[in-house]
C-alpha cells in the first residue's frame, strides 16, 4: 500500500524523534548500574543527580518511547488493514500534542526541576511543567483512537460479514485500556497535583494520588505490551514460515486483555496501609485472571511456532526450536521476536511472583522488581519496538538495512543482558537490596558504616549486564541511524508480513463486538475499585509536607 506523504511523515516523526531520545535513556541506564553498583560514591562525580538520572530513563523509555510507538503503530496498522488513511489534521495534531508535552516534560527534567521518576508519586513535587507536559503527552496519544474508531464503523458497516482484522481489534482495545486508565491520571495531574506544584494549594492527599496513579499505572504496562502482541499474532507466524495456530484465541487474548487490565493496579499498593486486605484480595486475584491472556498467548505462538519448524522439517518432539530462522538476516523481525518472547517467560513468571499477596511482602520495593520489568518492558517491548520503528522506517522510505547481520545479532545480546542484568537484581532483591537506591553513597560504599558486601556480587552481576545492554544499544543505534540516513534503493510501500489462520474458525460475533465486553469492563472495573477508592478517602491520614529527594540516607556517614 502507498502512504500519503503526510501520514508517512507523521509516523516516520513519531519513529525518529523517541528513538533519537533514546540515546539518553539508555545513557541513563548504565548510568544506574554504574551508581548502584558502588563505582561512584559521589553524584557530583558525573554532575549530575542520581534521581535525575532514574527519572530522565523511566520517563523516556517507559513514556516517551512507548506512547509515541504506539501511536505509529496504531497509524499504521489501522491504514494497512482498513485500507484507508487516519484523518489527516487529527494525526498532526495528535503529534503535535505529543511533542509539545514531551518538550515541556524534558525541559523540567533535564534542569532538575522533575527528579520525581516516572511514577511521580507526591509528595515528591516537580515543576508544572512536568505535569502539563505528561497531560499533554496522554491527551495528545488519546486522540487518533476517535478518529480510527469511526473509520472501523464505516468499515464494519461496508463489511458486515468479515471478521474484525485482529490487528484493528488489537489496536482499538489497546487504545480503549489507554483510554480508560488515564481519566484517572489526569484527574491525579490536573485536580491534585498541578494546583499543588503551583502553589495554590497547600497539601495533597497522597494515597488518593498513589491509588488514581496505580489505576492507571498497571493498565499502562499493557498498553505497552499489546502491540507486540499484535506482531506476534499477525506477523510473528508468518515470518517464522508457519501460520497463526488461532486467530480466535487471539481475539479472545485481547479482550481479556480489555476486561482485566485497568482493575488491577491495587497490586502495587499490597503494602500501603489505608486499603483493606477484601479488596487487596480481590485484585490480586484479578491479577491472577490478567495473566491467562498472556498464558493463551503463550500456548497459541508456541503451538505456531512448532508448525513453522515442521514446515521447515523438523523432527522429534522439540527439534522444531532448532529450525526457526534465528540469525536469517533478511528476516531480522523474528530474532527481534523471538528474544522478546524468551526474556518474557520469565518476565511473565516474576509477575506472578509479585501478584501472590504474601510473596509481595518479600519482593517489594527490592531490586527484584526492576529485575521482573525489564524482562517485561525492556523484553517484548522493547525489543518489539525497536525492530518494528526500523522495520517501518526502511519500508516507508524504500531504504536498505544498513549492517543487516549486526541487526540480526543484537537482539541477541540484548536478550544475554538483560538475562544477567536481571539475575542481578532479582537475587539482590532476594536479599534485601533496595530499589531506586543509590547504593554507591553508602550501602557499597566500604568507607560507610552501612556497608553491605553481600551486595557487591549482586550489582556487579547488574552492571555486567547493563554493560552489555549498553553495547547492544550501541549497535541498534548504529543499524537505525545509518538506516534512516542511507539512500533510497527500494519503491517506498507500507507492507506488512500477513499470517495466515492455520485454522479456518467460524466467525462468533461475541469475539467480534466491543459493546458486551465494554460493558463487562466498566462492571469489573467499578466493583474492584470503588472499594478503593472508598478506603483512600476514609483512611487518607494527615497531608505529607513536599520532600525533595537527596540522600536516600540522610545523617548517614
Ligand atoms: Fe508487572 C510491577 C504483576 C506483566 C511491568 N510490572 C511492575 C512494574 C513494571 C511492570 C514496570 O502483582 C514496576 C512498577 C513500579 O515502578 O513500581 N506484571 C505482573 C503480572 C504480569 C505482569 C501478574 N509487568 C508485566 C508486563 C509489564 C510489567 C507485561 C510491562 C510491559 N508487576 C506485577 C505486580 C507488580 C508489578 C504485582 C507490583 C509489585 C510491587 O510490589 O511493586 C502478567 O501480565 C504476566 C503474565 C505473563 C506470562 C508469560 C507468558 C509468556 C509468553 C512467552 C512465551 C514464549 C514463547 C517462545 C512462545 C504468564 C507469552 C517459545 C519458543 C522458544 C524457542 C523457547
Amino acid at each position: 500500500m502507498q502512504l500519503s506523504r503526510s501520514l508517512k511523515n507523521v509516523i516516520l516523526i513519531e519513529l525518529f524523534l523517541p528513538i533519537t531520545l533514546l540515546i539518553l535513556g539508555i545513557y541513563h541506564g548504565l548510568m544506574q548500574t554504574i551508581y548502584r553498583s558502588g563505582a561512584i560514591h559521589q553524584t557530583s562525580e558525573v554532575h549530575l543527580d542520581y534521581y535525575q538520572g532514574l527519572t530522565l530513563h523511566g520517563v523516556i523509555n517507559a513514556i516517551v518511547l512507548t506512547s509515541f510507538f504506539a501511536v505509529a503503530f496504531g497509524h499504521a496498522t489501522i491504514a494497512y488493514y482498513l485500507k484507508k488513511e487516519p484523518n489527516k489534521t487529527v494525526s498532526w495534531l495528535s503529534l503535535w500534542l505529543m511533542v509539545i508535552g514531551t518538550l515541556l516534560a524534558a525541559w523540567a527534567m533535564l534542569s532538575g526541576n522533575a527528579s520525581v521518576l516516572y511514577t511521580f508519586y507526591p509528595p515528591l513535587k516537580a515543576h508544572p511543567f512536568f505535569y502539563l507536559g505528561a497531560a499533554l503527552l496522554i491527551v495528545g496519544s488519546w486522540v487518533p483512537l476517535f478518529n480510527w474508531a469511526a473509520m472501523y464503523v464505516k468499515w464494519r458497516k461496508e463489511n458486515p460479514e468479515k471478521k474484525m482484522p485482529l490487528a484493528v481489534l488489537g489496536t482499538l482495545v489497546n487504545f480503549t485500556i489507554w483510554f480508560v486508565c488515564t481519566l484517572a491520571v489526569a484527574y491525579e495531574v490536573l485536580v491534585l497535583l498541578l494546583p499543588w506544584s503551583m502553589g495554590w494549594v497547600k497539601d495533597v492527599n497522597v494515597s488518593l494520588s498513589r491509588t488514581l496513579f496505580w489505576f492507571f499505572g498497571h493498565a499502562l504496562v499493557y498498553f505497552w505490551l499489546l502491540p507486540a502482541y499484535i506482531m506476534y499474532y499477525t506477523i510473528l507466524p508468518k515470518v517464522a514460515g508457519g501460520k497463526l495456530y488461532s486467530d480466535l484465541a487471539g481475539r479472545v487474548a485481547f479482550f481479556l486483555f480489555l476486561l482485566l487490565s485497568v482493575p488491577v493496579g491495587v497490586h502495587h499498593q499490597f503494602s500501603e496501609p489505608n486499603i483493606e486486605r477484601g479488596t487487596k484480595f480481590f485484585q490480586s486475584m484479578l491479577t491472577f485472571g490478567v495473566a491467562m491472556p498472556s498464558f493463551i498467548t503463550a500456548f497459541t505462538i508456541a503451538a505456531s511456532l512448532e508448525y513453522a519448524g515442521w514446515k521447515r522439517g523438523s523432527k522429534g518432539l522439540f527439534g522444531w526450536m532448532n529450525k526457526l530462522p534465528y540469525l536469517d538476516k533478511n528476516n531480522y523481525l523474528f530474532a527481534y521476536m523471538i528474544c522478546g518472547l524468551i526474556l518474557f517467560i520469565f518476565g511473565g513468571l516474576t509477575g506472578i511472583v509479585n501478584a501472590s499477596y504474601q510473596l509481595n511482602n518479600v519482593v517489594h520495593n527490592t531490586a527484584w522488581m526492576p529485575g521482573h520489568f525489564h524482562m517485561t518492558v525492556a523484553g517484548p517491548v522493547f525489543l518489539a519496538i525497536l525492530g518494528m520503528s526500523l522495520y517501518l522506517f526502511s519500508t516507508l522510505q524504500g531504504k536498505k538495512i544498513y549492517l543487516p547481520r549486526v541487526n540480526v545479532i543484537l537482539p541477541y545480546l540484548w536478550l544475554i543482558g538483560v538475562l544477567i542484568f536481571s539475575t542481578g537484581l532479582m537475587w539482590g532483591g532476594l536479599i534485601g537490596e533496595p530499589r531506586r537506591t543509590n547504593l554507591g553513597m553508602t550501602y557499597l560504599n566500604p568507607s560507610n558504616s552501612l556497608y553491605h558486601p553481600q551486595w557487591v556480587p549482586t550489582t556487579m552481576l547488574a552492571l555486567a549486564g547493563g554493560i552489555i545492554m549498553t553495547l547492544a544499544g550501541l549497535l541498534y543505534f548504529i543499524v537505525f541511524f545509518g538506516t534512516v540516513f542511507s539512500k533510497k534503493s527500494n519503491t517506498p510501500v507500507l507492507e506488512f508480513p500477513e499470517s495466515e489462520s492455520y485454522h479456518e474458525e467460524k466467525r462468533i460475533k461475541f469475539f467480534d463486538s466491543f459493546k458486551p465486553w465494554l460493558v463487562m469492563m466498566l462492571v469489573i472495573i467499578l466493583i474492584a475499585y470503588i472499594p478503593a477508592l472508598i478506603d483512600v478517602m476514609k483512611n487518607a491520614g494527615p497531608s505529607a509536607p513536599t520532600f525533595l529527594p537527596g540522600n536516600p540516607t540522610p545523617g548517614a556517614k
